[in-house]
């Protein structure tokens, strides 16, 4: 079995990046509080963001191959927030770091932030406000290795909130920044559901060259079923977006890969563009001991490395979660091959 990567602290939701020749991670950290389980996730209380670095993802892992940079954000650094410092990514331009987290506003509603370093390590120091225009959890940058263009893809259903977001007041017009309106009367678990509905999709929106805005709106990313070439249903739970976006480059193809939540697989789909649509293309990660699965794609030493989670350290305990690593590879046609189960 995969050991974890990090055993001093309990992480998650790892985004890895290649920055100044080192595989940096941005993962949650995990903590128990006593807060009682429900769907909302409220069980998953994290305040404070660590970053870790390596440069050998071979197991064994003997202490000291993964530098734990320390504290680089805390809830009470970001003026904005009240809490619940969920999934984050990291992205680099212009010789800067930037930082990208979801939390609650003081009103209870998810936001994403950004915040600013000269190092890959941190600290970070967040904006003032969240980046207008963005909400729900899950945010992942993509810079394009071709161009240079810088994409935020987000969005996480049930204690997300993406579902909160589905234009359900009636004559409520969406926001200066094309959000739409928030539906206040959510209470629970309310995504479309029943036949000829479509999934709700992870969105994603160009980034300013500065990196702290959005370039324009956000806009769905439409994720198609290969056999009809139709946007992927609201019933089909194992292969709907549920969270954990994240964008990957190979060659010229975009592959977007997430996590289908309550059926608790890994899968991508591939796309010429950033922007899409994907085409699904199939599972990459079976269940893993633990409710959530999250992950990232990174290309390291010419070898292709799948970042994940599992409860394994826990024994289980849904949020207390432990980060992994493991090779993957792609056949012929440019397939991830499923990461065989051990
Ligand atoms: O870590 C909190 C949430 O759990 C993340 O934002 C989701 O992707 C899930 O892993």
């Amino acid at each position: 079995m995969t050991p974890p990567l990090i055993t001093h602290l309990y992480t998650a939701d790892p985004s890895a990046h290649v920055f100044e020749g080192k595989v940096y991670i941005y993962p949650s950290h995990d903590r128990e509080t006593g807060i009682k389980f429900n769907d909302n996730g409220d069980q998953y209380d994290m305040a404070d963001y660590h970053v870790f670095s390596t440069s050998s993802l071979d197991p064994p892992y003997a202490e000291g191959v993964v530098t734990d940079h320390g504290v680089v954000l805390r809830t009470e650094d970001v003026p904005w927030a009240s809490k619940q410092l969920w999934a984050p990514d990291a992205a680099s331009k212009n010789g800067k770091y930037y930082l990208y987290f979801p939390a609650r506003d003081k009103e209870g509603v998810f936001r994403i932030g950004v915040a600013e370093s000269d190092s890959p390590a941190g600290p970070f120091k967040a904006d003032p406000k969240p980046i207008p225009g963005s909400f729900s959890i899950d945010p992942a940058s993509f810079v394009d290795p071709d161009t240079g263009d810088a994409y935020l893809y987000f969005g996480g259903l049930w204690g997300g909130q993406l579902q909160c977001y589905q234009g359900t007041i009636a004559d409520a017009k969406a926001d200066a920044h094309g959000v739409p309106p928030f539906d206040i009367a959510w209470q629970g678990p309310q995504e479309p559901a029943g036949s000829g509905k479509q999934a709700l999709f992870p969105k994603v929106a160009p980034l300013s060259e500065d990196m702290h805005t959005f370039a324009a709106p956000a806009r769905d990313l439409v994720i198609l079923a290969p056999e009809t070439g139709e946007p992927i249903s609201a019933d089909d739970h194992d292969r709907r977006f549920f969270e954990a976006a994240w964008t990957h480059k190979r060659g010229n193809k975009y592959y977007f890969s997430y996590s289908t939540g309550d059926s608790h697989y890994l899968v991508y789909a591939i796309g010429d563009s950033p922007l899409g649509p994907f085409t699904y293309a199939g599972r990459i990660l079976e269940p893993v001991l633990g409710w959530t699965t999250h992950h990232s794609i990174v290309e390291f030493q010419d070898r292709w490395w799948l970042f994940h989670h599992d409860c394994e350290i826990s024994k289980g305990v849904n949020h207390l979660r432990n980060v992994k690593v493991t090779e993957i590879f792609y056949d012929d046609e440019g397939k991830i091959l499923p990461v065989k189960s051990e």
